[in-house]
């Protein structure tokens, strides 16, 4: 329609709208004009630091005015729209990606060279957004740029940590120290504070049901905190397409208590005001555990609580009644981490907007859907309810009710059955009772997902087992992980992404947008120069991380060694120790030889990297042994040309983009039935590593799309697990007869090769006594596919074949594919195009 223009003289307003700096003079003056402006600095006192910022402010400008007309359209259009719910987002580094996706990397290099800067030194100055721990914030960020290059209007919800995942530092011990990662010090060019974005958030106070026929309620008194919004642009790859994520930051309510103030506690009024600002002063270090604490019961609600009012905010502008809400608004929970969004969106409907309770749990149960991203039990959600009474009085009253009706419903269809009503119960019994986010966030959602089609079918016999029998099959579904072609490909592995548009004889523009396309490169793996270049484009990334390495840590690699990769969490489920006990073996292995029988052996360098949880103990006795043995190790002058190990200290996006390019092999070892899907193993396959790892997760996809000549798979299966569990409880056997070679390694560490062999035995106890994740059951198995490896290593050509078949066969894997999957399927979702 006709729009009225709302101020002033147009002529003037249209005259002087800037329009994208695209060329390289435009983006030279724009640059300098940040640096005189924005950061009143001159071209003869500008470092490194200052023109990255300027150039960063110079792409910020153009992503905004992208998301300027974005955002219109979408006002415009109305379409239904997607809010993804995270607790994390493991972004990285934002300025090679946006330079990537707005199509102007050269332009840039060319004009910061002009100016006297090296764009790759600029690049390093960035530090990373790492307000996530692992696979769950790191999905969380491809799963952003996957919807703003496929133009669906999405937009990611989440909080702004003031400090990110901790930075680790390693004592010469071997110790894992934590240091926090002020990531906001030098300012973040990528964030735009909307003041005139906040919400009141409440806590505490006491909830007083109406009893006026109603299920009404008013929660009142307590202490208000305030959410104010931070932006972060989102671009699509080659479209206008420009999304949000909008981070919270917590502040208090009046900059400090009036009250007591004036009373003269000045002291209590600041501390109030701490206690504000204290919700999002830290990401939670600790990955698939939960500890119940206050602060992060906070920290889920504050963000659910703001996030929800400012999509109702945003609902209400179009003027739909409200119960047309799911037909707008589709919320995609990221675990269970923001369950709490259901029983606050009961709330705004059931107490605020007077919806009558069925009506409400039905526009409640068709916005929401929920993911699940692991079945270990101690990473199920369950918050104490003494905890939640305090805290969100009128919360738990909505809880209790939802869960009445609930087991009304399942009592109907099972009568009589009073144990099935226990284990449903959103409330599991004991000293304190405590609700199960799990069983909540399932019966409060549309449909729920696994992220890997093994991992959904255990969520569906396992831990939700019950709801698939009381609410049928349908619900219960699966969308494989994926991860971003851009960053993971083009950006951290640029050679590769040329020889791929060469060899395809089309743009990138167009292939990393249809990733299956890499499949008619297959042939090529017959091609003896192609697989040349491929195998120098390997060569020389195993070289950019050997440099990286020797600038950084000051050490020498062996670039013409075997790279194997295993870089995660450190978890006991992931399995690290395997690893590191199997590069004991190796070394056991090579003392054992002559110097002649050495000289036939493949040199091979084993890399980790991996934060542990600060109170993880046996994860950071894992990180020591890892240390230690790479001290002995790189030392010996014996073995040191066959064999050395590195331990890289604070694993980051970053560092992942510089090691995952240069890995041949890497390791994805997880007990079956453990690892929910995983999502590194196809960054390295599509960087051409070979994978070795257990029938788990995502593993088993990848071995279906490679075929299993090209992957090297080990170990008990899924269904064996349980089993052999038992039998190391009930009928237990010694290491030495499920593996002579692993007691060797065993008993080398607690006599001390690797200095204080005592302080291991804690860690060494959990194989000898009820090994739960069949480390012993393991191990022979994984030594013989090691030993596959390494037969596979000598015949070069071979090797080339496989990892070309191996990178060219990932299109499945392209998160484009999955977030396509979650919006057809799922959400409802269609693109919008961005007119020029
Ligand atoms: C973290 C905290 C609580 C629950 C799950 C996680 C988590 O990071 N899970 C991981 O999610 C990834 C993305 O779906 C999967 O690839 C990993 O297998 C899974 O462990």
């Amino acid at each position: 329609g006709k729009e009225k223009w709302p101020r002033g003289d147009e002529k003037t307003w249209k005259e002087n709208m800037r329009a994208l700096e695209t060329d390289v003079p435009g983006i030279s003056r724009n640059i300098v004009n940040h640096v005189q402006t924005s950061l009143a600095r001159q071209a003869y006192n500008l470092d490194d630091l200052g023109a990255y910022q300027a150039a960063a402010l110079s792409v910020r400008d153009n992503l905004i005015l992208n998301w300027n007309d974005t955002q219109l359209q979408y006002t415009r259009k109305e379409p239904k729209r997607a809010y993804y719910l995270s607790l994390e987002f493991l972004m990285g580094r934002a300025l090679d990606n946006a330079l990537l996706n707005l199509d102007l990397k050269k332009q840039y290099s060319e004009s910061t060279d002009k100016l006297g800067f090296n764009m790759e030194d600029l690049l390093e100055q960035e530090r990373d957004a790492a307000l996530g721990n692992g696979g769950l914030g790191r999905l969380a960020a491809c799963y952003l740029d996957s919807s703003a290059s496929m133009e669906l209007p999405v937009w990611g919800y989440g909080l702004r940590y003031k400090y990110g995942i901790f930075q680790q530092l390693i004592s010469p011990e071997g110790q894992q120290l934590e240091a926090p990662d002020p990531w906001l010090e030098n300012q973040n060019p990528w964030e735009l504070p909307r003041l005139d974005v906040q919400y009141d958030v409440r806590f505490y106070g006491s909830a007083d049901r109406l009893n006026d026929g109603t299920p009404r309620a008013v929660w009142s008194g307590g202490q208000e905190v305030v959410a104010q919004a931070y932006d972060v642009m989102i671009p699509g790859c080659f479209t206008k397409s420009t999304n949000n994520l909008r981070l919270w930051e917590s502040k208090p309510k009046r900059g400090f208590d009036l009250n007591s103030f004036n009373a003269g506690d000045y002291e209590r009024a600041v501390e109030s005001s701490n206690s504000a600002s204290a919700i999002t002063s830290v990401l939670y270090p600790n990955d698939h555990t939960t500890f119940g604490k206050e602060l992060r019961l906070k920290q889920q609600y504050f963000w659910t609580a703001a996030s929800l009012a400012d999509m109702i905010r945003r609902f209400k502008n179009i003027g739909k009644p409200i119960t047309q809400f799911p037909e707008y608004v589709a919320i995609q929970l990221n675990d269970t981490h923001p369950t709490m969004a259901i029983p606050e969106l009961m709330r705004i409907l059931v107490d605020e907007e007077d919806v009558p309770w069925d009506t409400a749990w039905q526009i409640t149960t068709n916005t929401f859907f929920y993911t699940n991203h692991t079945v270990l039990p101690e990473a199920l959600e369950k918050w104490p309810v003494p905890l939640m009474q305090h805290l969100l009085p009128r919360h738990l009253q909505i809880i209790y009710d939802i869960n009445m009706y609930f087991l009304q419903a399942v009592e109907k269809k099972f009568p009589g059955d009073r144990e099935r009503l226990a284990r449903m119960s959103l409330i599991e019994e004991g000293f304190p009772q405590q609700i199960r986010m799990a069983f909540l966030a399932c019966i409060g959602s549309r449909k729920v997902n696994g992220v890997a089609e093994l991992h959904s079918e255990l969520v569906k016999t396992t831990i939700l087992k019950d709801f698939v029998e009381f609410e049928g099959a349908g619900k219960f579904s699966n969308v494989t992980n994926g991860i971003t072609p851009r960053r993971w490909l083009d950006q951290c592995n640029p050679e590769l992404s040329a020889l791929i548009s060469k060899s395809l004889n089309v743009p990138k523009q167009v292939w990393l947008k249809d990733l299956f396309m890499l499949k008619k490169l297959l042939p090529l793996a017959e091609d003896a120069a192609f697989r040349k270049e491929w195998a120098e484009i390997k060569q020389r990334n195993k070289e950019r991380l050997a440099h990286h390495v020797r600038t950084t840590l000051g050490l020498e690699i062996n670039t013409n060694a075997m790279f194997d990769v295993q870089i995660k969490r450190l978890h006991e489920y992931k399995r690290q120790s395997l690893n590191i006990l199997g590069v004991i073996h190796r070394y056991l292995t090579l003392k054992d030889m002559s110097a002649e029988e050495r000289k036939k052996v493949n040199p091979r360098v084993v890399f980790f990297a991996a934060k542990a949880a600060p109170g993880y103990w046996i994860a950071k006795l894992i990180i020591r042994l890892i240390v230690n043995v790479a001290r002995i190790l790189n030392a010996d002058p014996e073995t040191k040309d066959y064999l050395q190990l590195y331990f890289l200290p604070d694993y980051s996006v970053s560092l992942a983009e510089v090691l995952i390019p240069a890995s041949d092999i890497s390791q994805h070892i997880s007990t079956a039935g453990t690892e929910a899907s995983g999502t590194s193993n196809m960054k390295f396959c599509l960087n051409g590593g070979l994978l070795l790892g257990t029938v788990d997760g995502a593993n088993i996809e990848i071995g279906e799309e490679v075929g299993e000549s090209n992957v090297f798979f080990f170990g008990y299966l899924t269904p064996e697990v349980e089993q052999v569990r038992y039998n190391n409880i009930y009928h237990p056997r010694p290491v030495e007869e499920k593996s002579p070679a692993l007691a060797r390694v065993l008993s080398v560490v607690s006599q001390g090769m690797f200095g204080d062999g005592g302080i291991y035995e804690p860690f060494l106890n959990t194989i000898r006594q009820g090994d739960y994740y069949l480390i012993a059951d393991d191990f022979d198995s994984y030594i013989n596919a090691l030993k596959m490896v390494d037969d596979a290593y000598l015949d070069k050509e071979e090797w080339i074949k496989k990892s070309i078949r191996t990178a060219c066969t990932m299109g499945k894997f392209s998160s484009d594919r999955a977030i396509m999957e979650y919006a057809e399927s799922y959400w409802n979702l269609e693109p919008v195009k961005i007119p020029a």
